[in-house]
């Protein structure tokens, strides 16, 4: 049997892990042990980190830069550090898994008749995918510890992961506000163990951006105020994802045929070429989500999304929201073909999809909207989608 991990580490303080050699240290067991369960990173940090992340969230919520992501504004003071969650707290173990694309993520986007799934949301659930994981590794660490106590979180929990994953050396939040790695790019899931244990931290990760803006520069709908800040109001992953209401005009051309978040700037960081495809099955890009037909995608009833989209995160926005941005692609796509989609879901039972249906119909084919208009504004009950009818003319 193994003796159990000293509750305190009795490490002295070093550097990364290359430098600490083959020492059979509490904390390289557990990193063999994350290793082992599918994790490509797994770096430690003091629970009072980061002390700068909490007034930089308090001053993005200050500017309303969350949208309507409430939860975001009534989870703050608990999201702030660590230790507001939960005091108890002494070490982080963050995780990463690598989710590289085996090919141009953006690739789709010049199909205008296809959508664009973002990578992250081609296969499974990777809450699911990950959570699983980090209780088997908060259990591995509690046990071979013979003592103190484990929290898991990966997305859903009000934890700042980024600023945490950067103090524990994973990467840096480049200016894209994501965590950047040497070795993975734009490309790293974060996951955190919170634990009550001594472990020994890791150094923190320095910036490597440099002079670079490509991803600032590539953003469709100037999403960044200033490097390393981003308006959640003007980002694709939140209009297409978080956004309940229609998509504000001024953003739906040049959302183009992206119809679940957006990975425009995570793909032009440079960083990426030292990044491989991801190992995770569970990840790796389904056939039909690589650049499905927005005709077929148009075509889902309740029943249908359901069952498409079963154990995919795509599945947390409804139907309704998501033929909303089907809608938006289709009247993005200069394909008049499309047109009858669109028509079709003018007669909708959900006022969002006949919003934005008749936003792509004004789009495709405008003599035909024009023709429909007053009959349509005559008996459209919704006040916001006779305002879409109105703004065809
Ligand atoms: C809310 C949220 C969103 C929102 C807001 C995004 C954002 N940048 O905050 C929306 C819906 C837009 C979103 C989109 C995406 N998300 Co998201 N999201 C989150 C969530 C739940 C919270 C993030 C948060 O705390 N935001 C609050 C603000 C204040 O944080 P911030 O932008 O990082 O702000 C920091 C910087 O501005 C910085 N700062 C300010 N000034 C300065 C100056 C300097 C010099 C520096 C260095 C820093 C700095 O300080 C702030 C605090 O640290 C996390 C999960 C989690 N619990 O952490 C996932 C998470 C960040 N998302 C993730 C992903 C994958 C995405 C998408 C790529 C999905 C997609 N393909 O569509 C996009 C990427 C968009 C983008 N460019 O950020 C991953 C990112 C993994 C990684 N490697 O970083 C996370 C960590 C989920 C996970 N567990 O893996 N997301
Ligand atoms: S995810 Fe897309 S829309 Fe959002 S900031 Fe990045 S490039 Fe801009
Ligand atoms: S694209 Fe350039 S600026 Fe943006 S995160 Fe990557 S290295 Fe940093």
């Amino acid at each position: 049997m193994q003796a159990p991990f000293p509750i305190v580490s009795t490490m002295a303080p070093t550097g990364r892990e290359s430098r600490r050699g083959a020492a059979a240290t509490p904390e390289a067991e557990i990193r063999a042990r994350a290793f082992e369960l599918g994790f490509d990173v797994c770096r430690f940090a003091r629970a009072d980190v980061a002390p700068e992340q909490g007034e930089r969230l308090h001053a993005w919520l200050r500017d309303g830069a969350h949208g309507d992501m409430d939860w975001m504004r009534e989870t703050a003071g608990r999201r702030a550090a660590p230790c507001a969650l939960w005091p108890e707290a002494a070490s982080l173990v963050m995780l990463g898994l690598n989710y590289g694309p085996d090919g141009d993520p953006l690739a789709s986007l010049t199909k205008p008749d296809c959508a664009t799934i973002s990578v992250y949301a081609r296969n499974r659930d990777y809450h699911d995918v990950i959570k699983g994981r980090l209780k088997q590794l908060a259990g591995f660490i509690l046990s071979r510890a013979g003592a103190g106590d484990a929290k898991v979180f990966v997305d859903t929990a009000p934890v700042m992961e980024k600023p945490l994953a950067q103090a524990a050396g994973v990467g840096w939040q480049g200016k894209h506000t994501n965590l950047v790695s040497r070795e993975f790019g734009s490309w790293l899931f974060l996951g955190a163990i919170f634990t009550t244990l001594r472990l020994e931290p890791d150094p923190p990760e320095h910036d490597h951006c440099g002079s670079c803006t490509k991803c600032l520069d590539a953003c469709p709908t100037a999403a960044f105020p200033a490097p390393y800040q981003l308006d959640a109001r003007r980002c694709i992953s939140y209009l297409t994802i978080e956004h309940k209401g229609p998509i504000p005009l001024e953003f739906r051309a040049k959302i183009g045929n992206r119809i679940y978040g957006c990975d425009d700037c995570l793909a032009v960081c440079p960083w990426n070429k030292y990044a491989s495809a991801g190992r995770e099955a569970k990840l790796a890009a389904r056939a039909e989500f690589g650049s499905p037909s927005l005709v077929q995608l148009a075509r889902l009833d309740d029943s249908a999304f359901r069952a498409l989209f079963a154990g995919s995160p795509i599945k947390r926005v409804g139907r309704d929201r998501f033929l909303r941005n089907v809608l938006i692609a289709i009247g993005n796509s200069a394909r008049p073909e499309l047109a009858a989609e669109a028509e079709r879901l003018i007669a909708d039972a959900a006022a969002i999809v006949r919003g934005a249906a008749v936003w792509a119909l004004g789009r495709l084919a405008p003599t035909q909207a024009a023709e429909l208009r007053p009959d349509r504004l005559a008996t459209e009950p919704d006040a916001a989608v006779r305002q879409e009818w109105r703004q065809t003319a």
